[in-house]
C-alpha cells in the first residue's frame, strides 16, 4: 500500500494566495515545526534528501531503504538567524544550507553567516497547502529543485519555477521516535514552572557561536510532551536599551498579579560584562517589559558573571532572588520584585559550584541545586544540597544528575524543577549537548522525572532520550 496520499499529506497553514506576486511581496506562511518531509509539487514522489551532504530531490517510497528515508526527513526549527523563519535539521545533527547557491548538509558552527545561510523563510507555494523557502539573507532566492539538485536561485514568476521551488510538508518518512527534545531545535538552560494549569518552559535560545541570541521564547504545554511556541516574548534588541546580545537563561514568577521575567544581557557597547535585569507582564507569554530601564544588578557589582537569575517565593510569601557565575548569591526581593537591599545579599556558594542555581520546597526542606563544570564539558552536571531555611545554613549531598553515554547524552546541566499540582509527582528540565552531534553552544532541551527517597535525599536523576 502506498504510504502516501493527499489525504495523508499534512496540509501547510498558507496565509494567502497571492501565488503570482514577485517574491517581495510573497505572502508568509506559517510552518509547524517538528519532523517532516518535503515533496516535489511538480515532481510528485520526489522529496527533499541529502546524499553526500549535498540537497537533492530524489524518489522515496515505502520500498526505500532505511537510510534513503531518514535522509528524506528533516526536523523544521526555530530559524538559526529569526524565529520569524526556519532551519531544516537532518537526523545527524546537521543543519539544511546554502553556500555558492548550492543547497548543502553542514554543521551549525554559530556564526552570523552560517546562521543566515541556514535560515529559510516560508512563503505560499504554487498550489495550495505548499510553501516555498525563500532565503533569509537572499530574500529574491529560493530553494528550487534543478536536474534533481537542489539550489538557491534567483525567483523567476513563471509556472516552472514556481513549480520546482514548491514543495508539501508531510508526515516524515522517518517518525521521531525519542521523547526529546521536548521544543525541536536548539534551545538551552530551561527555566520550567507551572502557571494556572499550563506548564511553561522559558529557555535560552541557543545555536549562537558564544551564546549570543538575543531573544527569548516562551512555550507551553499541559502534558509535558506536546508544547505550544508562544513566540518572542522579550528582545534585547528593541526592547532593552542596557543589553545588546547574550539573553541569557531565562526565570518567571508569578508574583502580585504579574509575571516577572529575570534575565542577563551582554552589556551595551560603552560596558562590558553581563547585566542582569527583570521585564515584566500581565502574561506569561509576554510581551515583557523591561521594569527598570536599567539593569537590576549591574556587571561586576558582585564578583561573578551577573547571570543565570531565579527566584524562590516561600509559604509566608517572601520571595528571593538566586544568582550567579562563579559565586552563588542570594537576596530577599522587596514587594515591588524589582528591587533589594544590597546590605541583604549572601554569598552561599558551595564546593563544586558554576552556576544555574535552582531553589524549592518540599516537606519543609529547603534544596539548592546547581551546575557544575564548564556547559562546554560533557561533563557539565547538576549537585545539591538541602537547608532550613531559603539562605541556607546547606548540606551538600552530590551530583544528581549527569552524562549518560552510552545513549550519547552529555553536558546534562542548567535545570529547573517543577511539581505537579497537588501531587508529588515531580520532573527536571534541562539542556544536555544536541543529540547527536551537539555541543556547548548547540544544545537542547528535555525533560525527565526527578524523584526521593524515603529519606528525602533526590534520586539520581536518570537522563532518557
Ligand atoms: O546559555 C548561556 C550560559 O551557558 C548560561 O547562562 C549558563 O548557565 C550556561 O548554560
Amino acid at each position: 500500500m502506498p504510504r502516501r496520499s493527499s489525504t495523508l499529506a499534512l496540509v501547510l497553514l498558507v496565509t494567502a494566495s497571492t501565488l503570482a506576486l514577485p517574491v517581495s511581496q510573497a505572502s508568509a506562511a506559517t510552518m509547524p515545526t517538528g519532523a517532516r518531509s518535503l515533496e516535489s509539487v511538480n515532481l510528485p514522489g520526489r522529496f527533499v534528501r541529502h546524499q553526500d551532504y549535498l540537497g537533492r530531490l530524489d524518489p522515496v517510497t515505502s520500498g526505500s531503504t532505511a537510510q534513503v528515508k531518514q535522509d528524506a526527513t528533516v526536523t523544521v526549527v526555530n530559524g538559526l538567524a529569526s524565529p520569524s523563519c526556519h532551519s531544516f535539521q537532518a537526523a545527524n545533527g546537521m543543519f539544511l544550507r546554502h553556500r555558492d547557491y548550492r543547497v548543502r548538509l553542514e554543521a551549525n558552527t554559530g556564526t552570523a553567516q552560517f546562521r543566515a545561510d541556514a535560515t529559510f523563510c516560508a512563503v505560499a507555494g504554487s498550489v495550495t497547502g505548499s510553501v516555498s523557502l525563500a532565503s533569509f539573507n537572499f530574500p529574491d532566492r529560493r530553494v528550487r529543485h534543478r536536474d534533481h539538485e537542489l539550489w538557491l536561485d534567483t525567483y523567476q514568476d513563471t509556472a516552472q519555477f514556481r513549480g520546482d521551488s514548491s514543495f508539501r510538508l508531510t508526515a516524515p518518512w522517518t517518525p521521531k521516535t525519542a521523547k526529546g527534545p521536548v521544543i525541536p531545535g536548539l534551545f538551552a538552560d530551561p527555566h520550567i514552572t507551572h502557571f494556572n494549569g499550563r506548564y511553561y518552559l522559558y529557555p535560552t535560545t541557543d545555536g549562537y557561536a558564544s551564546w549570543a541570541s538575543p531573544y527569548y521564547k516562551a512555550f507551553s504545554s499541559t502534558d509535558l510532551v506536546n508544547w505550544t511556541d508562544h513566540g518572542v516574548i522579550l528582545d534585547h534588541g528593541p526592547d532593552v536599551s542596557w543589553a545588546d546580545d547574550s539573553a541569557w537563561a531565562p526565570a518567571v514568577v508569578a508574583k502580585n498579579g504579574r509575571y516577572y521575567l529575570y534575565f542577563s544581557g551582554g552589556a551595551t557597547s560603552g560596558d562590558t560584562g553581563k547585566h542582569l535585569g527583570v521585564a515584566v507582564s500581565d502574561s506569561p507569554t509576554g510581551p515583557f517589559r523591561d521594569a527598570l530601564g536599567k539593569p537590576l544588578i549591574r556587571a561586576g557589582a558582585y564578583s561573578g558573571q551577573a547571570i543565570d537569575p531565579m527566584v524562590f517565593t516561600d509559604d509566608d510569601g517572601q520571595s528571593y532572588l538566586y544568582w550567579g557565575n562563579g559565586s552563588a548569591y542570594v537576596v530577599p526581593l522587596n514587594a515591588d520584585m524589582v528591587s533589594f537591599d544590597p546590605a541583604k545579599v549572601r554569598t552561599i556558594t558551595p564546593s563544586g559550584y558554576r552556576e544555574a542555581s535552582f531553589v524549592f520546597k518540599r516537606n519543609g526542606t529547603y534544596y539548592f541545586m546547581w551546575s557544575e563544570n564548564d556547559t562546554r564539558d560533557e561533563n557539565y552536571q547538576v549537585a545539591y544540597a538541602t537547608g532550613p531555611s531559603p539562605l541556607g545554613p546547606w548540606t551538600k549531598h552530590g551530583v544528581v544528575l549527569q552524562k549518560r553515554l552510552e545513549l550519547g547524552i552529555k553536558g546534562t546541566g542548567h535545570h529547573s524543577v517543577v511539581k505537579s499540582p497537588d501531587s508529588d509527582t515531580w520532573h527536571v528540565a534541562y539542556h544536555r549537548f544536541a543529540v547527536p552531534a551537539g555541543n556547548g553552544t548547540n544544545r537542547e532541551v528535555t525533560v525527565d522525572r526527578m524523584t526521593f527517597t524515603a529519606d528525602g535525599r533526590i534520586a539520581p536523576i536518570v537522563p532518557t532520550l
